[in-house]
């Protein structure tokens, strides 16, 4: 039996584990306050956390001295329970910046330029996950789905195997997988791949990244043996099938699209136009982070104004960059290098009543946001490597009106399934970037209607609901209790 219709049957309780819970708690003087934020993991999960009696575990994001509990004991519109796990600012420190950030962020982006590793991280990234299982156990009965998220908690499965829990473990890379020529760099490659082979079922975003840890286990363990079925394949390891599959992750496509429609964004996105007074508008929008490729999408406009005059005083960059990890030093300095360009390329080429590149460094509230994706007629995602890049699709959802083009990095997840209907471009090249940011400005209304029907297509028929149903069915007939 699959285990959606054994949630419908005889509902498991469905455990899903990540990182970060998703809740945001802030305090003003004596007063706490807590509110969900959602996104859209959380908008996909939902309705199965409901039927599955859903449990969500994670760090709430605050000091241990906060008294999550009581706060997570208000949200009660979620139908679902939160359960904190606390973090010390020295966890934090260590296996977060430290290990998840500075070793594996970097390697499973091929950025090894920014990778380094530290052994006391490594040691506390362990101990974390530990206690993640710690927690998972204690929230977890034997009739339980677990699902656990991402790069920072990769040895949680075998956390548990070594606390006695025998039943079925599931986990999602949201970012990509290396070949093994890059993982083989970290230190301690075999130790993660031994800890990841506990799990029962994992997914990635795409076949390359499925590919590529293939790869590796072939390199770490040569006689497991392999056979594949479409999307998927079963490892035959010591004795255990595990499966492995790629299931590219989506959005809410009805949420952006009805209210891309509402009159506050059509109103926000006029209002964009009236402010930023360019004919056209080239949109980026991105969490500061070195993978993003931002100086090179500024250097490849810059290129752009060059290599094509027209463009000059009819086509503005607006760059939206979401603090993010400021008190890394190497985001700080990604953050300078952005200002100093920005600076030099508005001297350059301003006029009045003109500015090349509006850089805004803040998050937008959701209206703006949308308001962004409907009113710029160009979106600029040019990642250097990205798992998949949920903006190119958020883009194209409320893309209402049908006149944007999306210039997208090959190198994001999401260029295999928006080939289509995108410009596709290689982020390290500043001229092919520039020229495709010009193809897309003298793009007709009839071409630009035609491609964004055909990306609307896709992410409308692939939205994240299939991507949870989808991996959720993909599970392994169900053990047991017992587990066997
Ligand atoms: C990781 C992987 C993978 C952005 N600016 C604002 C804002 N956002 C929201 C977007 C979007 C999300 O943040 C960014 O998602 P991405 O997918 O682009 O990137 P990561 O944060 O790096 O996510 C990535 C993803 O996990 C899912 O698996 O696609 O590859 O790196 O949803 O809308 N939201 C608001 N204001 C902003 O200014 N409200």
């Amino acid at each position: 039996m699959q285990i959606l219709d054994s949630m419908d049957a005889n509902p498991k309780k469905l455990v899903v584990v990540s990182n970060r819970l998703p809740v945001a708690i802030h305090r003003e003087g004596d007063e706490w306050t807590i509110r969900s934020s959602p996104g859209g993991l959380v908008t996909a999960l939902a309705p199965t956390m409901r039927s599955a009696r859903g449990v969500w575990l994670g760090w709430p994001g605050c000091s241990p001295e906060t008294p999550t509990d009581q706060l997570l004991a208000t949200l009660t519109e979620l139908d679902y329970q939160l359960q904190a796990v606390d973090l010390s600012e020295d966890d934090i420190s260590r296996y977060y910046r430290g290990f998840a950030n500075r070793s594996l962020w970097p390697l499973f982006h091929d950025l090894l330029g920014h990778f380094s590793f530290n052994t006391d991280d490594w040691l506390a990234y362990v101990r974390v996950n530990q206690r993640f299982a710690q927690r998972v156990r204690e929230c977890a009965g034997h009739n339980s789905f677990i699902w656990v998220h991402d790069y920072q908690l990769l040895l949680v499965g075998r956390a548990l195997r070594e606390l006695g829990v025998t039943q079925h473990l599931a986990f999602f890379l949201h970012i990509p997988f290396p070949s093994p020529d890059l993982f083989r760099r970290l230190p301690v490659s075999r130790d993660v791949l031994e800890a990841m082979l506990q799990y029962d079922h994992i997914g990635f975003q795409t076949a390359q990244d499925k590919r590529n840890f293939i790869q590796c286990i072939k390199w770490f363990s040569p006689a497991s043996r392999r056979t594949s079925f479409r999307r998927q394949s079963i490892l035959r390891h010591e004795g255990r099938d595990i499966k492995l599959g790629y299931y590219p992750i989506s959005i809410d496509f009805k949420e952006f699209n009805d209210l891309a429609q509402d009159q506050r964004v059509a109103d926000a996105s006029w209002y964009i136009h009236e402010n930023f007074a360019s004919e056209a508008l080239a949109l980026g929008l991105d969490r500061l982070d070195y993978t993003k490729g931002i100086p090179e999408r500024f250097l490849a406009f810059e290129r752009a104004l060059d290599k094509y005059p027209e463009l000059v005083g009819k086509l503005s960059l607006i760059q939206v960059v979401i603090p993010s990890r400021l008190n890394v030093e190497e985001y700080q300095a990604l953050k300078n290098e952005l200002d100093q360009l920005a600076g030099r390329i508005n001297s350059r080429f301003s006029q009045q009543g003109w500015t090349p590149i509006h850089y805004q460094f803040r998050e937008l509230d959701r209206e703006q946001l949308l308001g962004h994706y409907r009113g710029c007629e160009i979106a600029l995602i040019t990642p250097l490597r990205d798992g998949m890049n949920l903006v190119a699709k958020e883009y194209c959802a409320s893309q209402v009106d049908f006149r944007g083009v999306l210039v997208l990095s090959e190198f994001a997840g999401a260029a295999r399934q928006l080939a289509k209907g995108a410009l596709l471009v290689n982020p390290y090249d500043i001229d092919g970037t520039a020229d495709a940011l010009y193809a897309a400005y003298i793009m007709s209304a009839e071409e630009r209607r035609r491609r964004m029907r055909i990306l609307r297509h896709e992410v409308r028929r692939n939205d994240v609901r299939r991507w949870v149903q989808w991996f959720l069915s993909d599970a392994p007939l169900d053990k047991d209790e017992s587990g066997n």
